[in-house]
């Protein structure tokens, strides 16, 4: 009996130090609250829709509304890829760039925007003070005309007191796009 309350407290220790040292997921659908025009249907992928980043200099931004000031760590971009890799710039704020990656090439199949692809973590924590601000994905340079389909969008968001609310973070937008 002792030890197995012993047990559930150090589980119980590792949960919170995992939630602390790590944060919360907060998930984005690229397609959320964006006109249908400007979404593609890929059934693959995830929640069925993508957005298209083709041209050089195109860019997609997410608002996000910072209750307090915290840390965010970009931790994946989902995207698809048709053919030869482009680098994408991840910035906040249209002038601090936190970093880039490159899309993974790929000529093996005729189905290239259905293949769900991921960036895994761009640039380093950032501290984001309290307001609004604006995440901005940016194509920079390509090496084919097709350029990127935008997936979903991950960020880790440090969350020490458990008042995180990820809707308000997403500023309200966060909900399934019209079908
Ligand atoms: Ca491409
Ligand atoms: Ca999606």
């Amino acid at each position: 009996m002792g030890f197995s309350s012993a047990a559930i407290y150090v589980l119980l220790g590792m949960c919170a130090l995992m939630k602390g040292s790590h944060g919360l997921l907060a998930r984005y659908e690229a397609e959320t609250g964006i006109k249908p025009v400007y979404t593609l249907l890929r059934v693959n992928m995830s929640n069925n829709y993508t957005v298209p980043i083709y041209r050089l200099n195109d860019y997609y931004t997410v608002r996000l509304c910072l209750d307090k000031d915290r840390n965010v760590t970009v931790t994946n971009i989902g995207y698809s890829n048709h053919e030869g890799s482009d680098n994408i710039s991840v910035s906040y704020d249209n002038y601090t760039e936190i970093g880039y990656f490159q899309t993974e090439e790929d000529y093996s199949t005729e189905h290239m925007w259905s293949i769900m692809r991921n960036s895994s973590q761009v640039g380093s924590k950032t501290e984001l003070r309290q307001g609004p601000h604006e995440l901005k994905i940016t194509l920079v340079d390509q090496h084919d005309d097709h350029g990127i389909e935008l997936d979903f969008i991950e960020l880790t968001v440090d969350d020490t007191d458990g008042s995180f609310d990820e809707v308000s973070f997403w500023c309200g937008s966060l909900f399934p796009p019209p079908m």
